[in-house]
C-alpha cells in the first residue's frame, strides 16, 4: 500500500485520539459528582436494559474454558493456553452492508476511507496527494514470489465500503455481503450506535472471545469443522482455492466475498467463522502476548508490537478471508492470529459485534 497516504492517515487519528484524551480528561471531574449521584439509578436502569435485551442476529456464547492458540500454527499462536471466558452474545454472521447502510443512514457517518485528510494537519503536503482512498486486492501479473504482501495491495482513491474495489465498483445487489473497507475506528462507532439505540453494551469481540467463539466448542481443532482442509473433497468456507494470488479456481463458488451465511455454520451456529472477511477484534496485536496473558478474560495487551513492523500499532483481526490460501495465508484456522493498522479500510476485511446482554432465559 502507498506508505506516505497511510502515515497521514495515522498522523490524523493520533491528532484526534489525543485531543479526545484530552477531551475527556477535561470532563471527566466536571461529571464526577453528576455521575456518582445518578450511579444507583443508572446502574438499575442498564441492568433492566441487559435483562430486557432482545439480541438480533446474535447467538449467546455459554461462558467456559478452552484452549486458546495453537502447536500446528505460526509462532505467535504459541503458547496453547487455558482461557476461561464468561458468556457473551455475537453476532452470527458478519455485519453486512445493508447493516451498516442502516447506521450511515441514521447518523451520516463518513468512514475514514471516505474522508479527506485536513489539509492544516499536513503542513507542506500537496493537496492532490491528500484524497480518501482504501486498500484493495490488484495482483500483479504471472506468479509473484509470496513473500512481500505489499506487491497485491494497492492504495485506491475512491475505494471505500460503498465502493469496495474502486470507484467503478459497487455494492448494488451485494446488501447480504459483508461490509468492507472499514477500518477498526469506523466498526467502533457503529458498536457505540448500537449500544446508545439498543441500551445494551455492543462492542467488538476480544480475540479470546473471538476463537472461542469460532471453535464452536470443538477445542483443538486444526480447522472450524475438524482436521481436514476439505472433508470429502468439499469446500465448507469461503477462502481461496488455486495458485495465490492469480489463479483462482473458485471451486467454493466465490471469486470474492459471498453473501454472509451461505456455508454451514459451526457448532454455536455462527457463520463464515471461517473465511468470507477478516473480522476486526477489539484487542492490540503484540506477537509474544499468549506467553503473559490473563488467563481469565483477557483483554489483549496494552500496547502493540508487530516485529515485522514495529513502528506500527496494530489491531487483530481474525478468520481469514476470501483470499486465504493454503499456499498462503491460512488465515481461516481458528488459531491463526492476523494484524492490521486500526485507521486501515481493507476489501477483504470487515466486522462482528458482542453484546453484553444477560443470558437468554431458560
Ligand atoms: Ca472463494
Ligand atoms: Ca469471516
Amino acid at each position: 500500500m502507498n506508505d506516505f497516504v497511510a502515515n497521514a492517515a495515522r498522523s490524523v487519528f493520533t491528532v484526534l485520539i489525543g485531543l479526545l484524551i484530552f477531551l475527556i480528561g477535561c470532563s471527566e471531574n466536571t461529571h464526577k459528582k453528576a455521575l456518582q449521584s445518578e450511579k444507583p439509578d443508572f446502574e438499575k436502569q442498564n441492568k433492566s436494559k441487559k435483562k430486557n435485551f432482545k439480541p438480533v442476529n446474535m447467538v449467546w456464547i455459554p461462558g467456559g474454558t478452552f484452549n486458546m492458540g495453537s502447536k500446528h500454527g505460526k509462532p505467535d499462536e504459541l503458547p496453547v493456553h487455558k482461557v476461561t471466558l464468561d458468556g457473551f452474545w455475537i453476532n452470527k454472521t458478519e455485519v453486512t452492508n445493508e447493516q451498516f447502510a442502516e447506521f450511515v443512514n441514521a447518523t451520516k457517518y463518513l468512514t475514514l476511507a471516505e474522508q479527506k485528510p485536513n489539509p492544516l494537519d499536513f503542513p507542506g503536503v500537496p493537496e492532490g496527494k491528500l484524497v480518501p482512498g482504501a486498500v484493495v486486492f490488484e495482483p500483479p501479473p504471472g506468479n509473484p514470489p509470496l513473500n512481500n504482501h505489499r506487491i497485491w495491495w494497492t492504495w485506491k482513491v475512491g475505494a471505500s465500503w460503498k465502493h469496495p474495489n474502486g470507484p467503478n465498483d459497487s455494492i448494488k445487489g451485494k446488501d447480504d455481503h459483508p461490509v468492507v473497507n472499514v477500518c477498526w475506528f469506523d466498526a467502533i462507532e457503529y458498536s457505540k450506535w448500537l449500544t446508545k439505540k439498543t441500551g445494551v453494551k455492543h462492542r467488538l469481540p476480544t480475540e479470546a472471545e473471538w476463537e472461542y467463539a469460532a471453535r464452536g466448542g470443538s477445542n483443538e481443532k486444526k480447522y472450524i469443522w475438524g482436521n481436514e482442509l476439505k472433508p470429502d473433497g468439499q469446500c465448507i468456507a469461503n477462502f481461496w482455492q488455486g495458485r495465490f494470488p492469480n489463479q483462482n479456481t473458485t471451486e467454493d463458488g466465490y471469486r470474492m466475498s459471498s453473501p454472509v451465511g451461505q456455508f454451514a455454520s459451526n457448532g454455536y451456529g455462527l457463520y463464515d467463522m471461517a473465511g468470507n472477511v477478516w473480522e476486526w477484534c477489539e484487542d492490540w496485536y503484540k506477537n509474544d502476548y499468549y506467553e503473559k496473558s490473563p488467563k481469565k478474560n483477557p483483554k489483549g495487551p496494552n500496547t502493540s508490537f508487530d516485529p515485522a513492523e514495529p513502528n506500527l500499532a496494530k489491531r487483530i483481526t481474525r478468520g481469514g478471508s476470501f483470499l486465504c490460501s493454503e499456499l498462503y495465508c491460512t488465515g481461516y484456522r481458528p488459531s491463526a492470529r492476523m494484524k492490521t493498522s486500526p485507521d486501515t479500510g481493507l476489501s477483504h476485511t470487515g466486522f462482528r459485534l458482542v453484546a453484553e446482554g444477560s443470558p437468554p432465559n431458560k
